[in-house]
């Protein structure tokens, strides 16, 4: 983190060459990676149409990568920033596609054993977690290049961050989802430390507001459609640390469930042919219902350092507690289990 932020400050010719020989090396690497993880997928996945569809996502940008030489001067950067943008547009529907196969295995009645059950989740730990550093990378050397630079960011990293503001902007999304879906929203109130900032990444911290949130207010409006209570959001800055909290009057995760929630595979919402429509053929965001919410927020948030907490209180609501790091000299924190299997 802190030589990306350290690279990002002065983008000379030589730092950028320096930095697309990494990434081109580096990404073929990763994608390779994954594609060996996806031809090894058990059995039980093998006739799941989506899990293809992604490996010969990677296997074309891997193809394309080892097809430009490593770059040597500025035209060979050129090469590899014009490939990295059509990576990062053909790359945009993997993360729906991971959530299409999971639905197929769950309506195909494929993860009801514990065994299929664990795997799954495993898999896509893994792969959501690589997912986040092939994307900084891909980022990290788009932002490099001229005319890129924003001022006031390195990379995706925004050095004064303020949580207050994506709050906000997150409330307006999952609110103005739950009126697609319910006709009727719940207030969202921000307040606390609503001066805090720090130099973090702005579209994670967004990601996992609007999960947040979104379930917050499905869960408000489930309980209480008529005259919705408001959900609350309170902003804590501390020196090494800023957190956020969300609490709703939802009516609390049953305790049976509170392990289950942070499952990929597990949603409450009834699936039905309207979330394969979602999932296959448009384009639209949903209030809920792939699953991926809550186990995606809690890994982006871990991965740079920070957590997620639950907790409900039973017949009540839901309190949410998501902590961010100050980056620094921390590292990304990746399970430990991902370097073992890979
Ligand atoms: P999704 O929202 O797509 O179902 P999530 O991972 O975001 O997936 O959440 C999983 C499940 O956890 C939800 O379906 C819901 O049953 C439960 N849940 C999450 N947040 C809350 C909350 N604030 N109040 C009550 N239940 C919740
Ligand atoms: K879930
Ligand atoms: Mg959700």
């Amino acid at each position: 983190m802190q030589e990306m932020l350290e690279f990002g400050k002065r983008p000379t010719p030589s730092v950028r060459l320096h930095v697309a020989k990494f990434v081109h090396r580096e990404l073929a690497i990763r994608y390779a990676v994954r594609i060996h993880e996806l031809q090894r997928l058990p059995q039980w996945c093998g006739d799941i149409a989506a899990f293809h569809e992604v490996q010969n996502i990677y296997l074309e940008s891997f193809r394309k990568l080892r097809h430009i030489p490593a770059p040597q001067d500025s035209n060979g950067v050129i090469e590899l920033t014009n490939l990295l943008e059509d990576i990062s547009q053909r790359h945009g529907v993997v993360l729906k596609r991971l959530a299409a196969a999971v639905h197929d295995l769950r309506k195909k009645g494929r993860i009801s054993s514990e065994a299929h059950s664990n795997y799954l989740e495993c898999f896509l730990d893994r792969n959501m977690t690589a997912r986040i550093g092939t994307l900084m990378l891909t980022q990290q050397h788009l932002s490099l290049q001229p005319g890129n630079h924003q001022y006031g960011w390195v990379g995706n990293i925004q050095l004064e961050c303020r949580p207050a503001n994506i709050c906000h902007t997150a409330a307006f999304y999952a609110r103005e989802l739950c009126e697609k879906e319910y006709g009727w929203a719940p207030e969202v109130q921000v307040h606390g430390d609503t001066d805090a900032q720090l130099a973090y990444f702005p579209a994670y911290i967004h990601y996992v507001m609007g999960e947040l949130l979104k379930n917050a207010v499905r869960a408000t409006m489930e309980r209480n459609p008529k005259d919705p209570p408001p959900v609350e959001v309170e902003i804590g800055g501390g020196d090494t640390e800023v957190g956020v909290c969300v609490r709703d009057h939802g009516g609390g995760i049953p305790r049976e469930l509170q392990e289950k929630v942070w499952q990929y595979s597990f949603t409450s919402v009834k699936q039905d042919d309207r979330l394969q429509n979602v999932l296959y053929e448009q384009d639209r965001p949903l209030l809920a219902g792939l699953g991926f919410g809550l186990p995606l927020s809690r890994l982006y948030a871990r991965y740079f350092g920070g957590d997620i907490q639950l907790n409900s209180l039973v017949n009540r609501g839901t309190s949410a507690y998501y902590q961010m790091n100050r980056l620094g000299e921390v590292s990304e924190a990746i399970p430990e289990y991902y370097l073992r299997k890979v």
